[in-house]
């Protein structure tokens, strides 16, 4: 094995000297960039080493013999074998990255600017074997939206049933639209479809909270009952045995604060009847909403709403919730007005979003 070590400008320019000197079949060993000349630090320039080796003599190049200690002793062939294979990978994947002549990929490029996550991106686009040079035609934003829209499992809104009641409660973190879109649900099941609805909020830290929905169900006149503990909670749902729905608004919790969630997890846990819709901003980013999903998992939601799309840039939020998530989605919330800026999820709709500018 011949061990040569070559020094340039950049990655692409090394690789083709390494090319020249020890031939297509060379292995590369190692690669490092390093600062070099300059003042005091001054005007230096960044220079890139890679360690190459061939396995036959080269006739380029005078013939070079390798001392048997160049070769760790307890290292088999075959290990070697492996970190040379592994190194060589790691290498491709810097040129892949750096070098010019790989060509970019429109597709990619379009779904990650829309803030969704490189490996979802990746899976989309393998799902739908494009060239990665392909440009964005109408037939493939088909094929991502078909691929994103698939991804919605399943669409349950709040259904009252003909017989019984539905008792469903809004919860997530703060001032993601809980309350507004609970005054939303209320109008439509109250006033368009004629349910018997009543309302609870179980938000008494702040009295402006309460006023906030007492405001809506006055205008409607649907009755309001304000709950401070979950015996009182267990006495409402008791009294109101003749609505069809409740709706029961709740205070936005920290995920990072475990006590507020354990109490919220407890004072469910009144009624296993209770249907819990996790609420979400559209406009969170998607680390944090996979930071809230997990910590409200403890409340067990069985379903989730997509507030304010009209807010978000995008949907890369959403399209990175549901390749990580499988839970129901029920409403999407795209403004402030009560009651209008809410509709069942529609997936087909939903997913064309991904291309909306
Ligand atoms: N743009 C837009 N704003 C919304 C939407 N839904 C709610 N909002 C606004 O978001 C703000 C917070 O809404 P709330 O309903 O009070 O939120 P909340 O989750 O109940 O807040 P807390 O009770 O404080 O946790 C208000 O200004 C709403 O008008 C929506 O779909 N789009
Ligand atoms: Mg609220």
């Amino acid at each position: 094995m011949k061990v040569r070590f070559f020094t340039a400008d950049s990655i692409q320019i090394a690789m083709a000297q390494v090319k020249n000197v020890l031939g297509r079949d060379a292995i590369i060993l190692h690669t490092r960039t390093f600062r070099k000349g300059g003042i005091l630090g001054f005007f230096a320039k960044d220079k890139v080493e890679v360690m190459a080796a061939i396995d036959t003599p080269v006739a380029t190049i005078a013939p070079q013999k390798i001392q048997p200690s160049q070769v760790p002793e307890d290292k088999s062939l075959v290990g070697l074998q492996l970190e040379i294979a592994t190194m060589r990978n790691l290498l491709q994947q810097v040129l892949c990255k750096d070098s010019p002549q790989v060509k970019s990929s429109p597709i990619l490029d379009l779904l990650i600017n829309n803030d969704v996550e490189l490996h979802i991106a990746e899976e989309i686009i393998k799902k739908i074997s494009v060239d990665n040079a392909s440009p964005v035609t109408p037939q493939f934003k088909e094929l991502i939206i078909k691929q994103i829209k698939d991804k919605v499992q399943r669409v349950e809104g709040i259904e009252v049933p003909v017989v019984g009641r539905k008792i469903a409660a809004f919860i997530g973190p703060t001032g993601v639209g809980k309350t507004t879109t609970i005054a939303k649900l209320a109008a439509k099941f109250a006033i368009q479809d004629r349910y018997k609805v009543a309302l609870i909020t179980a938000d008494t830290y702040r009295v402006s909270a309460v006023e906030q929905l007492k405001t809506y169900s006055d205008i409607m006149g649907i009755p309001i009952h304000v709950v401070y503990t979950a015996d009182e909670l267990k006495s409402v749902l008791d009294a109101n045995q003749d609505k069809q729905l409740i709706l029961i608004d709740t205070a936005g919790r920290s995920p990072h604060n475990s006590d507020q969630l354990e109490e919220l997890e407890n004072f469910l846990q009144v009624d296993d009847t209770i249907e819990k819709h996790l609420v979400l901003s559209a406009t969170t980013k998607y680390k944090d909403a996979l930071d809230i999903v997990e910590k409200f998992s403890g409340c067990l939601p069985d379903k989730v709403i997509f507030t304010k799309l009209d807010e978000a840039r995008n949907i890369g939020t959403i399209v990175n919730i549901l390749y990580q998530i499988h839970i129901p989605l029920s409403y999407v919330t795209n403004g402030q007005s009560v009651p209008d800026d809410i509709e069942l999820v529609d997936p087909q709709k939903l997913a064309q979003l991904i291309f909306k500018d």
